[in-house]
């Protein structure tokens, strides 16, 4: 079997056109996952590896160019040893959020792989599936953005501050533990079959330079020179610091609005670019601006070195014909 088309970009090689998939493409705005998901807790619905099955290959009748597995950034925490609950609109809530070092203590960052073992069987399963049609993505939180999780603070960055300032030893021992248990976790999709991965620092985004160099950067460096063998896609949420990004280590930088891809991709023509249609269009535009949006991007992407993907992830008010048009028109539709 060739390699894939997603797999042959990501290692900037000629491609017949650029490959198409989105963050947050398995979620709340597919009817379909809706239905499957169905009110189930999150964590529950995770572990139950048919269901989870089912809402990691919906995408796929759309005609992404690839799959990525149904779990949350939180899925490692939770299996280090704290445990989490989906609260809505809170977002991901531990039942005990970490605060001193003796919660620091009780997070394994070497936890065994059996006990994210639903994960690898999804894994599996999704291959089986798939027999080969469409290349499978892994993902894991970077340390910052899990770490505002297991502390309780989640996107609100002052709140991360306080807590880092007045906690620095718990704080630096946080990330510490879950850059180790990433690496782990990672090392062990990827010799179960995973074919890329993507680094999730969504809340980076937001931290000063200094900030950013100790809890984001020093953290994306160390997995991604620890955790090889498959193309990795590095994305911050409107990452300011594109120098940073790019000299991380990973082969694909996801990028942001506040970047232009074409001067991007001038001024690091050693890297692959991901993105960076603006998601607002697929939430409310209509689907010739999102066919619009979508063809201005490929433009910009120059063909080659490029997956399409959005600034961000797909929001779940986002029309279906929306999606629909996105994945049409990137394909050249
Ligand atoms: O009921 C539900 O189904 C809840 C929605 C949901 C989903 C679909 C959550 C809760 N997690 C997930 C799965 C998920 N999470 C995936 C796999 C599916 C896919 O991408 O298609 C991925 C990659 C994530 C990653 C994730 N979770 C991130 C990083 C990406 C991003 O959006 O920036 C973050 C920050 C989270 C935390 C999270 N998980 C869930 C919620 C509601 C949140 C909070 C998000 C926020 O506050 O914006």
């Amino acid at each position: 079997m060739p390699d894939h088309l997603l797999v042959r970009a990501a290692r900037g090689e000629a491609v017949e056109r650029p490959p198409v998939w989105a963050m947050r493409q398995a979620g709340r705005w597919d009817p379909e996952f809706r239905r499957i998901r169905a009110g189930q807790d999150f964590y529950a619905f995770n572990e139950d590896v048919d269901r989870a099955a089912q809402a990691t290959l919906c995408p796929r009748r759309f005609g992404v160019d690839a799959i990525i597995l149904f779990y949350d950034i939180t899925t490692l925490p939770y299996a280090m040893g704290l445990p989490f609950a989906l609260k809505t609109g809170a977002g991901p809530t531990p039942d005990r959020p970490v605060r001193t070092p003796d919660d620091l203590k009780r997070l394994n960052p070497e936890p065994h792989p059996d006990s994210y073992g639903y994960i690898r069987a999804l894994l599996k399963k999704v291959k089986a599936e798939l027999g080969g049609a469409l290349p499978v993505i892994a993902f894991a939180g970077a340390p910052f953005t899990v770490a505002t999780y297991c502390i309780g603070t989640g996107k609100d960055v002052a709140a991360t501050r306080r807590f880092a300032a007045e906690n620095p030893a718990v704080w630096d021992g946080l990330l510490d533990r879950l850059s180790v248990a990433t690496v782990g976790f990672l090392k062990t999709l990827i010799a179960d079959g995973a074919d890329v991965y993507q680094l999730f620092d969504s809340w980076a985004g937001m931290l000063d330079a200094a900030e950013y160099e100790a809890w984001a950067q020093a953290h994306h460096a160390r997995i991604l020179a620890a955790a090889t063998g498959v193309p990795r896609v590095l994305f911050v949420k409107e990452g300011p610091y594109l120098d940073r990004m790019a000299s991380a280590g990973a082969e694909v930088v996801s990028l942001g609005r506040r970047h232009d891809l074409a001067a991007a991709r001038r001024a690091y023509p050693q890297l692959v670019f991901q993105g960076n249609v603006p998601e607002h269009v697929l939430r409310t535009g209509t689907p010739a601006d999102v066919e619009a949006a979508v063809r201005e991007c490929v433009a910009a992407g120059g063909g080659t070195r490029h997956i399409v993907n959005l600034n961000h992830g797909v929001d779940k008010s986002t029309p279906v014909e929306n999606f629909e048009a996105y994945i049409r028109a990137a394909k050249g539709g």
